[in-house]
C-alpha cells in the first residue's frame, strides 16, 4: 500500500521568485491547496541576481493545476538561466512530466528558446553553463538530455518553431541539429507569448523498448520514438530535471509557470 502510495505520489516541484512571483502568489493563493511537508531551496543560476534571491522548491503531494512561476531569463541580449531540482528524481522506470511554459519575444526579435533537461553531471545542481544564443543553457552539459523548443533557426535548423531531443549520452551536449534524436514542429508558435502545457512521457512499460513521446497542447510532436535514458549515464536511475533557456542578439522572456513529475 505504501508503495502504491509512493508510486502514485507525485514529486512536484514550484519554484518561487522574485518580482513575478511575488504577484503570482498573491493572485493564485486561493486555486491551490498547499499539503507541503518542505519548503528546500533549489539550485539556480541566473544572471539577473535579483532573481535568484528567493528561488525555492516546494515539495507537494498532489495534483495541482496553478502555482507560481519563475523567469530563466530577462529580456536583455546574451542571457543564461537554468534552474534544477534540489534532489535527483527517479527517472529511469519511467516518468511524465506536465509543464507549463510562457515565451515571449521582445521589439519583434524572439531568440532562442527553453529547454527541460535531465541531467546527471558531475556538477549536480550546481551545473551552470554561461552558453547563450542556440546553446539554450544546456550545450555544453555532459550526462545529459534536453528537449528544447527552439524558436531561432541556425546552423542547420529545420525552422525557427521546433522540439527536438538534444543529447550526445554521456558526453557534453550539443545544440547543433546533427544531435537531435528526433523532433517535430508544433501546429502553434512556441514563442507567441501564450502559455504552453507540454507533457513529456518516458514510457518503459507499453513498449518491448522505452520510449519517449512529448506534446505541446495536446498535439503529440515526437511519438514514441526508442531511447534508453540510462544513456546519458545516470545514478541508480535519477538525475536532477531542471529547466535551461538563453537569448542571443534576439531575446524573449522565458517563464515557467508549473512543472509536475508523476513517476
Ligand atoms: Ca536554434
Amino acid at each position: 500500500m505504501e508503495k502504491d502510495n509512493q508510486r502514485l505520489n507525485q514529486a512536484f516541484f514550484a519554484v518561487l521568485c522574485n518580482i513575478y512571483t511575488r504577484n503570482a502568489i498573491f493572485s493564485y493563493l486561493p486555486l491551490f491547496v498547499l499539503t507541503t511537508k518542505s519548503v528546500n531551496m533549489i539550485s539556480a543560476h541566473f544572471e539577473t541576481v535579483d532573481e535568484a534571491k528567493e528561488v525555492k522548491m516546494r515539495s507537494v503531494r498532489g495534483r495541482y493545476d496553478t502555482v507560481p512561476s519563475f523567469r530563466l531569463t530577462s529580456q536583455e541580449q546574451l542571457q543564461t538561466g537554468t534552474i534544477w531540482s534540489k534532489k535527483k528524481i527517479r527517472v529511469l522506470s519511467g516518468f511524465t512530466a506536465t509543464f507549463r511554459f510562457q515565451v515571449t519575444p521582445v521589439n519583434g526579435a524572439s531568440g532562442d528558446g527553453l529547454a527541460f533537461v535531465i541531467q546527471n553531471a558531475p556538477n549536480g545542481n550546481r551545473t551552470y553553463h554561461k552558453s547563450d544564443g542556440s546553446s539554450m543553457g544546456y550545450a555544453g552539459i555532459p550526462n545529459s538530455v534536453a528537449i528544447e523548443f527552439d524558436t531561432y533557426e541556425y546552423g542547420g535548423d529545420p525552422n525557427n518553431n521546433h522540439i527536438s531531443i538534444q543529447t550526445k549520452g554521456k558526453q557534453p551536449n550539443d545544440w547543433r541539429h546533427q544531435y537531435s534524436i528526433g523532433w517535430g514542429t508544433p501546429s502553434t508558435r512556441i514563442d507567441n507569448g501564450a502559455i504552453h502545457e507540454s507533457i513529456i512521457t518516458y514510457d518503459t512499460k507499453s513498449h518491448p523498448q522505452p520510449t519517449i513521446t512529448v506534446s505541446m497542447n495536446g498535439e503529440i510532436i515526437i511519438n514514441n520514438l526508442k531511447y534508453d535514458l540510462g544513456s546519458i549515464g545516470l545514478d541508480n536511475g535519477t538525475a536532477f530535471i531542471g529547466f535551461s533557456a538563453a537569448t542571443g542578439y534576439s531575446a524573449q522572456f522565458h517563464r515557467v509557470l508549473s512543472c509536475e513529475i508523476l513517476n
